[in-house]
């Protein structure tokens, strides 16, 4: 459920926001930043599929030793809709028709990549620990997480860390305790937002006039 990862000491760790299936343009970005696919990690706060024309290469971008995502609730949504608890036009309304349009052992293939991606990474930097969750952290304490997902309401508190927005429609400042900064996505926002030690970075890359945000974990500004 939670997946860490220490301290990079060979290169930098670099964090994502939403791609939607705009994977040349991610790989356009890690061009520009001069991305070392040997040194360097690149780490995603989830919804790697759907709206975008791309979603079929999350696969081979799961696949990448240096690539790591965190489950975003439109991974969620494929494993529903494959399992059969969503229905077509509900998930075609936002953006799964990629999906829907595939043999169910095609299918499969996506479930099963899908279901390895871990709820939350933690990532240990220099200056502390950083954790990256899809929507938001659903506990005021980092060290709180493992339980909380692993107690009764584990599933409300998973479908929280990836459906949750109410940090950010209230614009609550309150830091997560326990941790550096959180690092989320999940809710599109014409610039990347902080508020606390929390950095949403869902800058729309998939809608007009959005942009993929990538986040340097170092210094946690964004990468030029
Ligand atoms: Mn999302």
């Amino acid at each position: 459920m939670i997946k860490t990862y220490s301290k990079n000491t060979k290169g930098r760790d670099f964090v994502v926001g939403d791609i939607h299936g705009c994977f040349t343009a991610l790989q356009t970005a890690l061009d520009r930043i001069g991305f070392d696919e040997v040194n360097d990690r690149l780490f995603s706060v989830g919804d790697l599929v759907d709206r975008g024309r791309e979603s079929e290469s999350s696969l081979e971008w799961l696949a990448k030793p240096w690539f790591h995502a965190v489950t975003g609730n439109h991974e969620l949504m494929a494993i529903m809709y494959a399992s059969g608890e969503l229905d077509a036009p509900m998930y075609a309304m936002n953006g799964g028709a990629w999906f829907i349009g595939k043999t169910p052992a095609e299918r499969e293939e996506y479930v099963h990549a899908f279901a390895f991606m871990p709820t939350a990474i933690e990532l240990e930097t220099d200056e502390g620990l950083i954790g990256i969750i899809h929507a938001e952290c659903p506990v005021q304490d980092w060290r709180d997480l493992p339980e909380a997902l692993a107690g009764e309401h584990g599933e409300a508190f998973a479908n929280m860390c990836a459906w949750s927005r109410d940090r950010i429609t209230h614009r609550n400042t309150d830091e997560v305790r326990g941790v550096r900064a959180v690092i989320c996505g999940h809710t599109p926002l014409k610039r990347a937002v902080t508020l606390g030690n929390v950095y949403f970075i869902d800058t729309a890359a998939v809608f007009p006039g959005g942009k993929l945000t990538i986040l340097d974990a170092a210094t946690l500004q964004e990468a030029a």
